[in-house]
């Protein structure tokens, strides 16, 4: 996009969100979770480190952190005039914010992504999905939009609406300005960030890592999803798999919290995310806290590991491993 007189450093969020023709609410909201993300470093920067004495719906002991962050951007959510209803990773149940869905969106968010991280000073963020209305157990393909945030060295937000992923960093002014748009992904790549025990892979899992091994693939995984994705956006290649493992058939991370506004922002990019089987984007939540096994990055290997998946593990065994049947 031709800006006259204009340096890309001198094009801020919202102002890209308009060239990009974003409705005006939705503008307001992404702007109020930028706004919000001010706070949270601040947070992060001065906030207790200790556990906040309770615990959320997956019996993780919840820290300050996660309470403090979770606090800063329900407020800011609940504020908008923007906002239907509003889902928490570290909430048990969906927030009500107004009855009237025109017009307004829904948003299901991470607050503190990685927050066991912050006490041995390693990159943590907010992850945030975006759908239209009022109904938040939709498929990830019907987001209108996903943002993260990355609190590291330096802090980034990088968003999409459908329209490519583009990266801004937060200057002195603690203001969002444009440092890369359209980021896209090679089909296939020289990094992977493999989640999970190896030694409850599962024969197809197995058989993936180790092709990536036998390429000389390089490992690169910190423990935060955030900063593991950033790495293959900003690096344009990668593979970040949490498989579906011996006795835990379903993964780890969440689908509404994590995976579903991961995979839109990668796919926009155009890599790909499943869940070994199928993508991501088409799976339909049946409950707000589902989790689901994930492999999302470079499209060539993500299908390499649905191609393994599929030959050493039959369709009926995957399926009774994530309904709990053996
Ligand atoms: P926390 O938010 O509980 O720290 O978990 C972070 C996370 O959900 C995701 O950010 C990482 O990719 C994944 O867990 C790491 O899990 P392992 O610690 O099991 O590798």
């Amino acid at each position: 996009m031709s800006r006259p007189g204009k340096t890309k450093f001198q094009i801020d969020l919202r102002r890209h969100l308009r060239e990009h023709y974003v409705e005006e609410n939705l503008i307001h909201l992404i702007s109020e979770i930028a706004e919000a993300s001010k706070y949270i470093i601040h947070s992060i920067s001065t906030g207790d480190l200790g556990v906040a004495g309770t615990s959320n719906l997956y019996g993780e002991q919840q820290l300050a952190l996660d309470v403090l962050a979770d606090r800063i951007l329900r407020k800011r959510l609940d504020h908008s005039r923007v906002v239907a209803n509003m889902m928490s990773e570290e909430m048990d149940e969906i927030i009500p914010v107004s009855p009237d869905c025109g017009g307004k969106y829904s948003v299901a968010f991470d607050p503190l992504d990685g927050s066991s991280l912050v006490d041995v000073n390693l990159a943590v963020g907010t992850i945030v999905s975006i759908f239209q209305g009022c109904d938040l157990l939709q498929p990830g393909r019907k987001q209108v939009a996903a943002l993260y945030i990355l609190y590291g060295p330096r802090t980034t937000l990088v968003y999409s609406v459908g329209k490519g992923v583009h990266e801004f960093g937060m200057n002195m002014l603690r203001e969002y300005t444009l440092l890369q748009e359209n980021i896209t992904i090679k089909p296939q790549g020289d990094l992977y960030s493999p989640g999970g025990q190896r030694n409850l892979y599962t024969p197809g899992v197995e058989a993936f890592i180790s092709k990536l091994e036998q390429r000389g693939v390089k490992l690169r995984y910190s423990g935060g999803f955030v900063p593991d994705i950033n790495q293959i956006l900003l690096k344009g290649e990668g593979i970040f798999f949490y498989p579906h493992l011996q006795g835990k058939p379903e993964g780890k991370l969440r689908v509404l919290f994590e995976l579903n506004p991961m995979a839109f922002l990668i796919e926009q990019a155009g890599g790909a995310a499943s869940d070994g089987r199928k993508p991501i984007l088409d799976l339909q939540p049946q409950q707000i806290h589902e989790r689901s096994p994930v492999f999302i990055g470079c499209k060539k290997d993500v299908a390499l590991a649905e191609e393994l998946i599929r030959q050493l593990e039959s369709d009926k065994d995957v399926t009774a491993k994530k309904k709990g049947k053996t």
